[in-house]
Formats: C-alpha cells, structure tokens, sequence
C-alpha cells in the first residue's frame, strides 16, 4: 500500500504548551541547551530531558549530535511522549545549507515513526538564533514534510512563534506542492 504524506497543520504559539506525541526542539550540537527553543523546552520538561541528553553524549555523541540529524529523548514534564532534538544548520549566504535544514525535519519524522508517533509538533528549525530567513525555512520545511511518507506520523503541526512567521508558513502551504 502506498503510502500518504501526513496532514500539515499551523498553530501560533509557543511549542511547549502543545499536546502532541513528539515536539521538536531546535538543538545544538552541545545537546546540553541553550536559547530559543531549546531553553524554554528544557526550562518547561525540567531536568530529565538534559539527563537523557547528557547520556545520549556520552553513548554516542562525543563529538555532538551532527547538523541535519535527530536523536530523541523524554519530554519530561511536557505534554508529550517525546522530545526529538535536531541540529538545524546556521544560515550562511556562502554556502547553500538547504539539504540540511531539509534533512533536520525528514530524520526528525523518521525518528518520530520509529517511536509510534502520530502527531509531531516542528518549531522553524534555524530561523531563530541560527539566522535562516523565515520565508525560505517555511519553504524548506514544507516541502520537505510534504515529501514524507512517515507512517504512522499522520499529523505534522508548525508551531510559529509570531504573527510573521505564520504568515511565512501559511504562504509556503498555499503554493503548489
Ligand atoms: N515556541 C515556538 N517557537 C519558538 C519558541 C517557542 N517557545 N521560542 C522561539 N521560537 P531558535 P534556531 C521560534 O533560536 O534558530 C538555541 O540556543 C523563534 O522565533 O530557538 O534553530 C539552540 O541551543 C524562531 O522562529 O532556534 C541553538 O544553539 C524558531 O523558533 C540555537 O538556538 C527557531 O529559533 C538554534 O537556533
């Protein structure tokens, strides 16, 4: 049976406070936290999410958790099972990092279909401190969800901070897939 990309739906908010199997966090390589999202979703889950990451360091990730991969762990006292963390690229006008910020929402859905997740909250990988233009990352991001077959994913919802960050998602949805 073939399968369907999953439904993409928009929220304006702020990824913690979601209810959904597995919520994204946009990670370092550190692991260890950090800003944007990444601080608020530890500072919310509490100190078990930064227990598995520092386990997670030692078993695997000595050098860090590489740029475009994704690695999971609890959430903690967030409203999920799972916190998948992945490394967006920084954006760079020299080099062209699409492939990676694409690779960091298809190994995050991978990883989400791995755990049995249906519902997966994204937060706009790299388009905070990390410096990615929010219309390209909207861009970026939908199309790469919309080329995913990631059964049992069967939801993917953004969840956008700020009013032009909705606006960017809703416009990269509205475009021809
Ligand atoms: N919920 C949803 N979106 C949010 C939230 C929130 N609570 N907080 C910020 N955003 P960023 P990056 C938006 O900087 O660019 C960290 O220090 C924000 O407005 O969190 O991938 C990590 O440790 C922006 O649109 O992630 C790394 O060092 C988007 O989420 C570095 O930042 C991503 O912003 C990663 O930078």
């Amino acid at each position: 049976m073939t399968q369907t990309a999953p439904t993409v739906t928009l929220v304006r908010g702020d990824i913690t406070e979601q209810r959904a199997d597995a919520i994204v966090n946009a990670a370092n390589s550190s692991l260890l936290g950090g800003g944007g999202v990444d601080g608020a979703i530890h500072r919310k889950g509490g100190p078990e999410i930064l227990a598995e990451c520092r386990a997670l360091r030692a078993s695997h990730y000595g050098k860090g958790l590489p740029t475009g991969q994704a690695v999971a762990t609890t959430a903690g006292r967030l409203g999920a099972e799972h916190v998948i963390h992945t490394v967006g690229p920084v954006h760079s006008t020299s080099e062209d990092r699409s492939a990676l910020l694409a690779s960091c929402y298809r190994e995050s859905l991978r990883v989400a279909a791995e755990l049995g997740a249906r519902t997966v909250a994204f937060p706009a990988i790299s388009t905070g401190i990390y410096g990615w233009p929010m219309g390209d990352g909207a861009r970026i991001a939908v199309r790469t969800v919309r080329e995913a077959a990631v059964a049992p994913v069967e939801e993917v919802r953004f969840v956008l901070f700020d009013d032009s960050a909705y606006a960017a998602f809703e416009s990269a949805l509205q475009s021809p897939a």
